[in-house]
């Protein structure tokens, strides 16, 4: 299969972030895109193209439009209010406050369209967040025009921002956007399969309320890991999208064993659904080894994840999200798509 990467995303590179009890160096780095960039050489995936640009009336139709802007005006906000260095927020609306007044100021702004600390921005940040977008729109269009498969190489990941809000090293959710893609162009329905160790929060936020898009997750139990507050087995949907939300919340430790049963369980419910195209948010922070998540899957695990997704016979977009055992990234993120392939 092709893999969409664009070289933009080392624009997004020398932010830090906040860690438990201390300031670090981001774990979402740049090395982490160009070692499964590597992989997918070394093991002769197939071709690897740049994106062509793509404006944002597809993001538009799942992102708020005040909210896009925002991404793309933070930095030179920033640096005009005298700050220099990582922009990071530390204030945030929550219960009880006027959740429709955007502030003026660039440190209530970049508090307002956030949930956490953990979307920062550098210079580069809206380039790379805007070249990331224009691989996953890409890599859906060579899906969409008759192709099994293809890899959307996206860094910065998407899959934690919602509508109007960024979080956990995400800005604008590239699967989601794939998933609109694909609906404006002959899709009638459309699965994204979200397989990251952390729950695909702004992905489940997009869709809930819509028949359109089935949104299936499997991961750590918000009520031990983040993102905490979404994730739970009993969020089916809203309205009409009622019943086309699925959450497989999986305790601390899980193994092969319970992770693919959970992934045998969802794939039935794709199948049921029977979408025109599938996309799968591929994180591979569920490794045994990854240094801010607690799964337990070796590396000979993913392609098993990869032939299993790949029973499903459907057009398949893989969009790349977290991972950062940096050193098996490449192994275990390619393992997956060389596993589909087999
Ligand atoms: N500071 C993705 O995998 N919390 N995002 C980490 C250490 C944020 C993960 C705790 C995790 C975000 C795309
Ligand atoms: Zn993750």
């Amino acid at each position: 299969m092709k893999t969409v990467f664009s070289p933009r995303h080392v624009g997004h590179s020398g932010n830090v972030e906040l860690d438990t009890n201390a300031i670090v160096a981001a774990y979402e780095k740049p090395s982490r895109a160009q070692i499964i960039r590597e992989r997918v050489e070394a093991v002769g995936l197939g071709p690897v193209i740049e994106p062509n640009a793509h404006d944002l009336s597809t993001a538009r139709k799942i992102h708020a439009h005040d909210y896009l802007d925002f991404l793309e005006s933070v930095y030179p906000q920033w640096l005009a209010a005298g700050h220099s260095g990582t922009a990071m927020p530390y204030v945030w609306p929550t219960r009880g406050v006027r959740a429709d007044v955007p502030p003026t100021s660039i440190e209530g702004r970049i508090g307002y369209y956030a949930f956490d600390a953990g979307a920062t921005f550098v210079a580069g940040t809206w380039d790379a967040v805007k070249s990331s977008h224009d691989s996953a729109l890409s890599a859906a269009r060579l899906v969409q025009a008759g192709e099994r498969a293809a890899f959307a190489l996206c860094r910065p990941p998407g899959h934690h921002a919602g509508s109007n809000f960024a979080g956990g090293y995400c800005y604008i959710n590239n699967a989601a956007v794939a998933a609109q893609f694909f609906r404006d162009n002959g899709a009638k329905r459309v699965t994204i399969l979200d397989v990251d160790y952390h729950h695909g929060n702004g992905t489940q936020q997009i869709f809930y309320a819509r028949a359109d898009v089935q949104v299936l997750n499997l991961h750590a139990d918000p009520l031990q890991e983040y993102p905490y507050f979404l994730g739970h087995a009993d969020e089916t949907g809203s309205g009409a999208g009622e019943g086309f939300n699925h959450n497989f919340p999986l305790p601390l430790g899980t193994a092969w064993e319970g992770w693919s049963a959970a992934l045998d369980s969802a794939c039935d419910l794709v199948a049921a659904y029977a979408p025109d195209a599938l996309i799968v948010s591929l994180g591979v922070d569920t490794f045994e080894r990854d240094p801010i998540s607690k799964f337990r899957l070796t590396s000979s695990d993913y392609p098993k994840i990869g032939a299993r997704i790949a029973r499903l016979g459907l057009p398949t977009l893989f969009v790349m999200e977290g991972g950062y055992a940096v050193e098996e990234i490449g192994i275990n993120a390619v393992g997956v798509l060389t596993g589909f392939e087999q």
